[in-house]
């Protein structure tokens, strides 16, 4: 059988049944119903925030953040990563707001903060960093870079689910981080994301934003969308929020063992979250440096397509090299190029069988 990069999370169907059982008996299916609720609630504990909003997915929970903070969209200039899911960009293009792209630190791929204010011009109006792979931004020097020059800061923690960096939880930082549910996440709700924050004011903002602009019955107050979380995919995600800690705590024994097997190998770099940082085992990115390890990238990939095995090169290409964008914004981000062509992500997921990491890592060190 194949071995993907991942594989979704699931509860016994009879507990999502369980869940479900009364959406069927009060035919209430959406728009921020019960479950809705009940799970907004959950999450705000596990994630330690003192807001949240529920959306249909990432994506949606990324674009209306940035929305609803009211940015000058008239060329308003949006620092960001080029590492990253193309998603991430795309948030801040249909906001019609220009992405400038900064380049990454080589140890854990984040954005580097001693290369933004080199970017800020008068026209700059936010940063958009990403924790990728779940590895926490220098969040205390951007915030610092953001203060100084009057900035907003939305983090994509589309792979920080659950992740605390210096005992605090992840969504605390900036003015809003948003969170993934989508079924290759670490914790999913089939689809689904999150906006958290600490703002009152902006909560109203996001809420009449996925639901139309509509203020109360009678009145639309702005031109939003539909962008609502429904009653079966929140039942999802509770059932997932009562095994989240055995999912990580699962991948973590997978982790383990291709920490064993592949640490210290001359030419492998492992890419792991600092110290400060409890992590949440979202992906196992590996560094190829080929001229000590003496394959590329792209060969191991291939290798392991051969016998089955389906690993992944995220984030290839980096944004500001895909067609959509390379000709617009072509700023030049050495390391984040280095990145996206030296690096695997290897299969990860709760249940993968120790066997299977074995025979991954024979194949790469063959
Ligand atoms: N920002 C960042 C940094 C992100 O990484 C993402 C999403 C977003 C924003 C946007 O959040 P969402 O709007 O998606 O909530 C996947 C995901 O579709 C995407 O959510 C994710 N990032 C991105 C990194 O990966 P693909 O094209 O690689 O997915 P796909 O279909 O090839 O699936 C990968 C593997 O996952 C499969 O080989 C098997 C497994 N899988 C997949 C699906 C769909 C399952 O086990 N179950 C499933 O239902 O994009």
């Amino acid at each position: 059988m194949s071995i993907l990069v991942t594989r979704s999370s699931m509860p016994g169907i009879e507990e999502y049944m369980e869940e479900i059982k009364p959406i069927f008996e009060s035919r209430w299916l959406t728009n921020m119903g019960p479950v809705y609720k009940k799970f907004q609630h959950q999450l705000m504990d596990y994630l330690s925030v003192p807001q949240l909003s529920l959306f249909v997915n990432g994506h949606m929970a990324l674009e209306m953040a940035i929305h609803a903070l009211g940015l000058p969209c008239d060329g308003g200039e949006v620092i960001t990563t080029p590492f990253t899911f193309v998603s991430t960009t795309h948030a801040i293009t249909r906001n019609n707001l220009k992405p400038v792209f900064c380049d990454v630190k080589p140890d854990d791929f984040t954005i580097d903060p001693s290369k933004i204010e080199a970017l800020i011009t008068e026209k700059t109006v936010a940063i958009v960093p990403v924790h990728v792979y779940g590895n926490i931004c220098d969040v205390d020097a951007i915030q610092k870079i953001a203060d100084k020059y009057k900035l907003k800061v939305i983090y994509d923690a589309a792979h920080a689910f659950g992740v605390t960096y210096k005992g605090v939880g992840v969504g605390n930082f900036g003015d809003a981080s948003m969170f993934s549910f989508h079924a290759t996440k670490v914790f999913n709700s089939i689809e689904g994301g999150a906006v958290a924050f600490h703002d009152k004011q902006y909560r109203v903002q996001l809420h009449e934003l996925k639901n139309f602009g509509i203020h109360g019955q009678e009145d639309t107050v702005s031109v939003g969308g539909n962008a609502k979380l429904d009653e079966f995919r929140a039942a999802m995600g509770i059932c997932n929020l009562r095994h989240i800690d055995d999912y990580i705590s699962d991948r973590g024994r997978v982790v383990e063992r291709y920490d064993e097997r592949l640490g210290g190998i001359p030419g492998i770099r492992l890419i792991k979250p600092s110290p400060e940082t409890v992590t949440n085992n979202a992906y196992y990115p590996v560094y190829f440096d080929e001229k000590v390890f003496g394959k590329t990238r792209d060969i191991v990939c291939d290798e392991l397509k051969d016998q089955d095995i389906f690993a992944r090169k995220y984030f290839y290409p980096a944004i500001n090299e895909l067609s959509c964008y390379k000709d617009k914004f072509p700023q030049n981000t050495p390391i984040a190029h280095n990145a996206s062509t030296h690096v695997l992500t290897l299969p990860l997921y709760e249940g993968l069988d120790l066997k299977d990491v074995d025979k991954i890592c024979d194949i790469i060190l063959s």
